[in-house]
Parts: structure tokens; sequence; C-alpha cells
């Protein structure tokens, strides 16, 4: 029996070695693709081992920085290893770490912010330059040399193509019966691009594993170690009512026959708000659900559990340590009921506007006529990134965004005049709802716009303030379409950063 049963391919058991090994084939100055997206299926050694290169590096006096390249978010052994020792150049396209916020923010690290569903063509089609190497976490590696995808997919596809060399972790953590889960699908790229043959979330349209050249290789490096997520922490009393909010706006819409008893297909964000939702969905009237989203969190695998999910397709897991440990012990009957494809398929702009996707997304601000702010607090710090936010609200059948009506305590308002950062214009807003109400915008030109958000959206506190601007616009504009007044509206952000708050 081989001692390596997750690398079945025998031509490849040769370049198998050590992550100390592995990290000094990587170059100063390489572009580096790596798998991983919300915390599940990155690399977990070999990272952190470039990291300790780059550290002595940096002590010798040379500088040492590379480019990263990501599905999307990953965990403390990627992002944080390499931001902590300075080893990122440019970061894309989607990061939510602590120590590589603070590098961004500090002016110490260059991070470009993009459309999830844009990175695989844009790197095939050289746009972001060269992409030197790819480090993919695998669950295993078939006779074939073909791989098994762990927990994530993300653009590993497009990684494991484009780059020159390859370079693979095999975690045996990752359970052995995500074989056959995946659904590698590849689009192709302008002028021959034809339609995708999918329009149920459950269609099946790939191969289950993604080819790989195996002449490329040049590494394989063998772990055990967990996706590491942190718990969601449960439903608070304003999570629990922005999701009573939507529950009674999805009733009411089934009730018009704008969308069926069974609704649509659910995309759900990242965070506690999201995750409320779903499990507001969990206690509410709606069966035989259908989710095409991004990723699959606590509350998609607790509507699995009851019988109201009939199947979900996701890029990546995004699991509390509780809810993985279910996932594992029931993979059998769960791989049957979830797909996990490319980001490019998950989060493709024709395919949510074809399946009519209900989006559900987290927001920092939005401003009185639908404006969204997902990105940067106070108009210049990164929080994290837009994500897969915009592929979905664009194109959603229905586009909501949430957000607690006030943050810090209450010293700052999140429905503002105007907002500090655009990601999600006017026209892709189509309900805000935060715990006082829920705003549907459609329909309404920006003045009436203005009047729901401000009467059903705002804080109480806020809700004067909002008003009496809104009033002064209206009567002090020189145009009466979208009223403003721009010398005072950014007034409430700028008397944050004045005094800490935005009351006056
Ligand atoms: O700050 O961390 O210092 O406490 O922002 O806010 O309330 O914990 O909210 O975790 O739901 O995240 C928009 C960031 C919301 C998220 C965002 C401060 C607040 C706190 C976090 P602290 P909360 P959430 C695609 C989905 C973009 C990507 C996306 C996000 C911190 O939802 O990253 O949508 N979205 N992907 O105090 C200043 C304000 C603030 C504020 C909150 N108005 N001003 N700070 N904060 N509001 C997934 C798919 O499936 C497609």
């Amino acid at each position: 029996m081989s001692h390596h049963p997750r690398v079945r391919c025998k031509a490849l058991h040769s370049k198998i070695m050590s992550a100390e090994e592995a990290a000094a084939l990587i170059q100063p100055g390489v572009n580096v693709g790596m798998s991983g997206f919300t915390g599940a299926g990155y690399p977990k050694a070999v990272p952190v081992a470039l990291a300790k290169r780059i550290m002595d590096a940096n002590l010798a006096g040379q500088k040492f920085k590379i480019g990263v390249w990501t599905g999307a978010s990953t965990a403390p052994e990627l992002d944080g290893a390499l931001a902590m020792v300075d080893g990122i150049e440019l970061r894309l396209p989607y990061q939510s770490d602590p120590v590589s916020r603070k590098k961004i923010n500090a002016g110490d690290m260059e991070y470009l912010d993009i459309h999830l569903s844009h990175v695989a063509q844009s790197v095939r089609n050289g746009f972001y330059g060269k992409l030197d190497v790819a480090l993919i976490e695998v669950t295993a590696i078939r006779e074939d040399g073909a791989l098994v995808p762990s927990s994530s997919v993300g653009n590993n596809l497009t990684w494991i193509e484009s780059a020159s060399h390859i370079i693979l972790e095999v975690n045996s953590w990752q359970n052995a019966q995500l074989e056959g889960m995946h659904d590698i699908f590849k689009d192709q790229d302008v002028p021959n691009r034809v339609p995708i043959p999918l329009s149920n979330p459950s269609d099946r349209i790939g191969e289950h594993t993604i080819r790989c050249p195996i002449d490329k290789v040049i590494a394989i490096v063998e772990t055990n170690s967990p996706d590491r997520n942190t718990a969601f922490s449960p439903p608070d009393a304003s999570s629990k009512k922005i999701a009573e909010h939507i529950l009674d706006f999805l009733d009411f819409e089934v009730k018009k026959g704008r969308i069926p008893p069974s609704l649509l297909p659910l995309q759900s964000g990242v965070g506690n708000i999201a995750n409320a939702v779903l499990t507001g969905l969990n206690k509410g009237p709606f069966e035989n659900l259908t989710s095409y989203t991004e990723v699959i969190q606590d509350g998609m695998i607790d509507l699995m559990k009851s019988g109201k999910l009939r199947m979900a397709s996701a890029t990546a897991f995004s699991l509390s340590p509780e809810a993985q440990e279910d996932l594992n012990a029931h993979m059998g009957e769960y791989r049957t009921r979830i797909i996990l494809r490319p980001q490019e398929i998950s989060n493709h702009p024709g395919i949510i506007r074809r399946l009519g996707c209900l989006s559900m997304n987290g927001m920092i601000e939005a401003d009185i006529y639908g404006n969204v702010n997902s990105t940067h607090v106070m108009g210049t710090k990164i929080q994290n990134g837009i994500g897969g936010s915009g592929d979905f609200a664009r194109n959603a059948f229905i586009s909501f965004f949430m957000t607690p009506s006030t943050a810090k305590g209450g010293a700052i308002s999140c429905i503002v005049p105007m907002v500090s950062h655009v990601d999600h214009t006017e026209h892709d807003t189509h309900v805000i709802v935060t715990e006082q109400g829920l705003a549907d915008l459609r329909g309404l030109s920006p003045k009436k716009r203005a009047q729901q958000v401000i009467e059903k959206c705002a804080h109480p506190d806020y809700k004067g303030p909002l008003r009496e601007y809104y009033r002064r616009a209206l009567e002090l504009s020189p145009g009466k379409q979208t009223p403003h007044l721009l010398e005072e509206c950014f007034g409430w952000h700028t008397r944050f950063l004045r005094t800490g708050s935005m009351r006056t």
C-alpha cells in the first residue's frame, strides 16, 4: 500500500517534499495564484514557510515581495502570515484579514478590489500580468493526475491552466468524499464564447476534477490541517428584525404572484445578518428552495437538514467548526445536494440574470437615494472588498442590501445623505433593509426613494436630521431630480472624523 494514499498519481511521488522545500521554489517578485475562498480550501503550509523565508530575507536586508491572487478571503496562515512580514506587493481580488487591512490602510500594501466573476477571464487574458506559480490545496490527486478540489473551487482552474509552475498541497483533513461534489466547467474566451448550458441551479455541466498538466507540477506538500473558520454569532435582535422584514416582503411578493412559492434561487452574502436571514427562512413557510450563491454557510446547511432547501450551488463553504463537523459526518448525503463550481460560473452575471436570483448582501452604508457603500469606512479605509456582491446585485431579479441602521453604538448612521464611497449605484439597489424597516425602491424616482429610505430605514435618532437635510436640499439644490447640498453632503462623515460621532 502506498504511503501517499491521497497522491494516487505515482508519477508525481517524486515531487513530494516539505513545505520549506516547496517555499524555496518561489522567487521574489513573482505572482502566485493561490486557492482559498472565505476561509475554505486555502494552502496551509507553504505560505507560512514562505513567510519565514521572506522574514529571513528581510533580516538579511533583501527585499522579498510577491503578488498574491486568490479566489477570495483566506485565513491567518496565508494572508495574515504574508502580510505580517510585508511579503505582499499586490493583493487581489478580495480579503478580510485584519493584518492585511491594517497594512493596506496604512499605505504599505497595494490592494486591487475586483468583482469576483471578472478575475479568471482577466487573468487568462493577461490583464494583470503573468501568473508565475499556482499554489493550490486539493483533496487528492487521482491516478491520471487530475485534481480533486477541496472545500472551495474559486479560481483554481484558471490558476492551474495559466501558471508556469504548480505547487500542490494535498490535505488529508479534507473529506475524501468531496470527490464528485464539484462541477468544473470552463468558460470560453471572447470572441469564441458560446452560451453556458446551465438553466437550473442543480444542473451539472462540467467534470468532477481539474485536469492538471503534470509536467508543470514542481512540488507536492502533504498536509493534515483544518480550514480555519470562525463561528457565526447567534442572530441578535437587529439581525432577527432584518430577517423578519425580508420574510414578510417575500411573502407579499409570492402572494402578488411575482415570485413562485418556492421563491427563486437564493444568494446570501457573508456575515451574521445573511446567516440570520437563512435561519429565518428555516422557520418560514417557503419549501423546496434552491440556492445559487457564492458561499454555503451554516444557515444553508440547517435549511438542507430541515428539508426546506432542496439543493445549493456555490463556489465554497464558509462554515463554523460545528457545521463543518456535521457536513463531514453526512458528506455522502450532502454531496448529492451541493455543487461547488468555479467562481466564474457561481458568480456569472448571465446565469444570475437567467436564474433570477434573489440576492441579499450586507453593506456599510446607503444614502437616501439608494447608492450603496459595501467596502470603505468613512470613504477611505477598506473593510473587506466588493466580493461577489456586485456580480449578484446588478443581475439579480430582486437585489436586497441590509445593515443595522447604526454602527459603533449609535455614533454612526448607516443611512447618510451621500455615501462616502460607491460600490453599487442606485440602479442596482432594489430593496434596502434595516432593523427599522424595509424600503422597496422599485419603480420610484429619486425623490420618492429618499422619502422611503428615510422613513422606513433610518434610526429614530437620525430621522429628523435626514428629513431636514432632504428638505433643505429640495429647497436649495439647483437641480430637483436628485436634490443635494454639495457642500454639506459629506458633513456627517467629516463630523464623525472630527468628533467621533455623526450626531450634532
Ligand atoms: O466594525 O469590525 O470594528 O466592529 O464595519 O460590520 O456590522 O460586523 O457587519 O459582518 O455584516 O459586514 C459590509 C463589511 C458588513 C460585509 C460588510 C463597521 C462595524 C464593524 C463590520 P468592527 P458588521 P458584517 C458576497 C457578499 C462586501 C462583500 C460582500 C462585506 C465592521 O457584508 O464585506 O457583500 N460586504 N460579499 O462597526 C463605519 C459604517 C459602518 C461601519 C458597519 N456605516 N461606518 N463603520 N461598520 N457599518 C457573497 C456572495 O454570496 C455573493
